[in-house]
């Protein structure tokens, strides 16, 4: 099934309801369908053609959706730069994506501007000349929209591909569960990004829903448009969950009776929130999602939310769920997952990996389904560290930790957190002098802020099996000693 350009049959069936709020301006979808327009012309005029591959980099603000809907009117494929990585990272990704341009905010301009990549800064496109573009007005669902990189477990991340047909069916999946109000505003604080994020603004034109649009999260402004009624939905990984249920229960206020969901996932979500939120009126629901799925795959409903507190649901209307060598409702296995939401595959170098296992995606995550056939995550297959929705592989950091001098051998793993979940500790072997704060310091110009490690143990050797193989878990039980 071909599939309507999103934006331009929006503004052509609603061109007058709200599309898009940020701080104190909003823009219609007739207004957001010209600016976006306005910049897909600004695109062809510096040479950038359909088919082709950018890479972006920049804040959540107005500008960012604008070039984001004028890359999709202009026929390209975006890479999504997460604007938290360090310059290392970002060439790493940038070399991996052959991206023809990297298009980016002049506030970021210095991550970028030492790299051999053609640069195209927000400001120089914004002043651009135009060239006529024609605008297709039905979409290829196969066609790769959007790549966003994920962590990968020997600590490369990978490019995963996300079509139009992932992301539409994705967004109708979502709203069969929720269901659609004339009046919904859909608050997002999540980085655009993410699928977290761009999820959002795909909703928003597929279903003629406004966005409120925020920077940050700033937990005094979310709190207020949750306390006043002025959105009706909200996305938030744990930590932000957390920070809200803080300001709630500081203020001693609750929430608006119209807010009518709190999309809550990325990494697991504690119980002890879940049973907060409901005292200050936070209609919390459980989602489980992830890149390579376009954003939810289950979700619990309204209707059982008290009932199966701590479930993530059941897989949403056009995916399908299963639990790897199940043999009866309540095993724990590895989670699978089929639909038309998930990647037909990676870029780059894990480009021929296939991403399915006869037909399902096997994601790593352990859980198990009830005998009613809810889904419940309980843990990881791998090493991975989940610190504020965030995904952090340790081999990652155990790369860096080893380039770097008298480091002779390292070893990562997760530590719970009371605000980020978890975050990243090492344990070093040194075979010279080198300092914590030293390691912290050279880790701080390799890595993105939240990938250094909030310790670092020196010790004499680190748990190996007789292969000589690292070994995590037990890396873990030192921690407990400590
Ligand atoms: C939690 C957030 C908002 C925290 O960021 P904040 O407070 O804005 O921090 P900064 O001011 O930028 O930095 C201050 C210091 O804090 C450190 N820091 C920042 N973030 C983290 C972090 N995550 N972990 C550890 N430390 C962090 C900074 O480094 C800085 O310290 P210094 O100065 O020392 O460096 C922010 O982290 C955030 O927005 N997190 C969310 C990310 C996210 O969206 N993850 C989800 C990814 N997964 C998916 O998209 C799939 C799931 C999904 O789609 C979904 C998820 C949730 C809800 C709905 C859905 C859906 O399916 O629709
Ligand atoms: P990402 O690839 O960054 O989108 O992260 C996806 C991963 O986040 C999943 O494979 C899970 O490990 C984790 N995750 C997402 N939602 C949940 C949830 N509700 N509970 C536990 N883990 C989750
Ligand atoms: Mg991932
Ligand atoms: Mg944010
Ligand atoms: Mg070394």
């Amino acid at each position: 099934m071909m599939i309507p350009n999103w934006l331009m049959k929006r503004a052509d069936l609603t061109p007058d309801r709200m599309a898009l709020s940020f701080e104190g301006e909003q823009w219609t979808f007739r207004q957001l369908k010209e600016e976006a327009v306005e910049i897909a012309r600004k695109l062809r005029k510096n040479g950038l053609m359909e088919g082709e591959r950018i890479s972006l980099l920049g804040p959540s603000t107005p500008d960012m959706v604008f070039i984001i809907h004028g890359c999709l009117l202009a026929g390209l494929e975006i890479v999504m730069l997460n604007s938290k990585l360090s310059t290392r990272e970002i060439a790493w990704q940038l070399d991996d994506c052959k991206a023809s341009t990297v298009i980016v905010a002049d506030e970021f301009l210095s991550r970028v501007e030492n790299l051999k990549t053609n640069v195209l800064t927000f400001s120089t496109l914004k002043s651009s000349g135009q060239q006529d573009l024609s605008i297709t007005a039905m979409w290829d669902p196969s066609r790769t929209m959007t790549i966003m990189y994920t962590s990968g477990t020997t600590g490369h991340p990978k490019g995963v591909r996300q079509t139009v047909g992932n992301h539409t069916s994705s967004a109708l999946s979502s709203v069969l569960n929720l269901g659609l109000n004339e009046a919904d505003i859909w608050l997002c604080t999540m980085p655009l990004f993410h699928i977290s994020g761009f999820s959002i603004l795909a909703r928003s034109v597929i279903y003629g829903m406004g966005v409120r649009l925020y920077e940050k999260f700033d937990t005094l402004a979310v709190t207020d448009e949750v306390r006043n009624g002025t959105v009706t939905r909200i996305s938030v990984v744990a930590t932000g969950l957390q920070r809200l249920l803080d300001e709630l229960e500081k203020s001693d206020t609750i929430a608006h009776a119209s807010l009518r969901t709190v999309l809550a996932g990325g990494g697991p979500v504690p119980d002890e929130y879940l049973r907060r939120a409901e005292k200050y009126n936070l209609p919390v629901l459980q989602t489980y999602g992830m890149t390579e799925t376009s954003s939810q795959t289950a979700t619990l409903s309204s209707e059982d939310a008290l009932r199966k507190s701590g479930s993530t649901g059941k897989p949403l209307f056009f995916n399908q769920i299963k639990i790897r060598e199940e043999e009866k409702p309540g095993d724990l296995g590895e989670v699978l997952i089929a639909g038309p939401h998930v990647t037909p595959g990676y870029i780059g170098y894990a480009a021929d990996k296939n991403p399915l296992e006869n037909g399902w995606l096997p994601t790593g995550d352990i859980g198990y389904i009830d005998e009613d056939g809810y889904l419940f995550i309980v843990d990881r297959r791998s090493d991975l560290i989940i610190s504020g929705g965030e995904n952090i592989y340790p081999a990652e950091i155990e790369n860096v930790l080893l380039s770097c001098p008298n480091v002779l051998e390292a070893g990562v793993c997760g530590q719970d957190h009371p605000e980020w979940g978890s975050v990243p500790i090492a344990f070093i072997v040194k075979d010279g002098e080198i300092s914590e704060s030293e390691l912290e310091t050279y880790c701080r110009e390799q890595l993105a802020g939240y990938k250094v490690p909030k310790a670092f143990h020196f010790v004499e050797q680190l748990p190996r099996n007789a292969s000589n193989k690292l070994l995590r878990r037990e890396l873990k039980e030192w921690m407990k000693r400590k």
